[in-house]
Formats: structure tokens, C-alpha cells, sequence
């Protein structure tokens, strides 16, 4: 029962369409917990670095042009597996095959805006956290 943590990050699509609460609300209706939270209009440099697994790939210009669209909503939580929990809990990459229950299930139709974006592993978490956070925002137990 590995206790982890993992970054969820609310898209500009997400938050032009009012889902922060509702993502919100599922990570803590699934009982973890929040330790950081942040919202921010990310750099051109900030996207290119968050998604440079995906430098080259055809989407990646777009990808990049999208993240900075609007602000997002960046939140840490913490749980047991809460890696791959969260990926569970936001279902696959394209929402129009993500299946209902899933946040890009149940409220996208679409591969590139799928309201939210989660760490696939311990490596891309710590990578994403830095471009976002610095490791004082991180709140102690409570
Ligand atoms: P995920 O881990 O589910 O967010 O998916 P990926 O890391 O594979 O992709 C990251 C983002 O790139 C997706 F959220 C949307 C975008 N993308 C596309 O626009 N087209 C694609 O074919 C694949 C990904």
C-alpha cells in the first residue's frame, strides 16, 4: 500500500467550462488528499516543458498552444496508489472513448481538450511538479 502522490491538473478547457469543482470534488470524494493547489496561467516555456515527452510528435505544437490557452487549476494529492488511482479515476486519453464515470468520460468529446491531464508515474510527477511548484507549497499532514 505505497502511499503517493501525484499531480492532477485542470485544463483551460476544464476551467472555461466550471469543472474545478467537480474534479475537486471527486479526488476527495475518493479520499485523498489535497496537499498543494494552484491556479496559473502557464508560460509558453512552462507548457513546452510540461509536455516535452511529446516534443516532435504532430500534435505537440498544438498541444503546447493549448495548454496556454487559459489559466489552469494544479493540484497535488496524496493517497494510497494515488498514481494510478488517479489515472483510473480520469479514464483514457480520448474522451471520445473514455468510458461514462471517468472525468473525460463523462464530460468530454475530445482527444485534445479532455479537461484534465494526471502524472502516469513517479518520474513524470516529479518532472511536472517542478514546473509548477516548489516543494515549500507542498502543505505538511494535517
Ligand atoms: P494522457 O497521459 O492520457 O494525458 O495522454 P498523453 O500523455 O498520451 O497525451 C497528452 C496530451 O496530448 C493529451 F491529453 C492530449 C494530447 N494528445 C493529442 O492532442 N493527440 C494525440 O493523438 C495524443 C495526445
Amino acid at each position: 500500500m505505497p502511499v503517493e502522490r501525484t499531480l492532477i491538473v485542470v485544463k483551460p478547457d476544464g476551467v472555461r467550462r466550471g469543472l474545478v469543482g467537480e474534479v475537486i470534488s471527486r479526488l476527495e470524494r475518493k479520499g485523498l488528499k489535497i496537499r498543494a493547489l494552484k491556479m496559473l496561467w502557464m508560460t509558453r516555456e512552462q507548457a513546452e516543458e510540461f509536455y516535452s515527452v511529446h516534443k516532435g510528435k504532430p500534435f505537440y505544437d498544438e498541444l503546447v498552444k493549448f495548454t496556454q490557452s487559459g489559466p489552469v487549476v494544479a493540484i497535488v494529492v496524496e493517497g494510497d496508489s494515488a498514481i494510478s488511482v488517479v489515472r483510473t479515476m480520469i479514464g483514457p486519453t480520448d474522451g471520445r472513448k473514455a468510458p461514462p464515470g471517468t472525468i473525460r468520460g463523462d464530460y468530454s468529446l475530445s482527444i485534445l481538450e479532455n479537461i484534465v491531464h494526471a502524472s502516469d508515474s513517479e518520474e513524470s510527477y516529479a518532472r511536472e511538479f517542478k514546473v509548477i511548484f516548489r516543494d515549500s507549497e507542498v502543505m505538511p499532514g494535517y
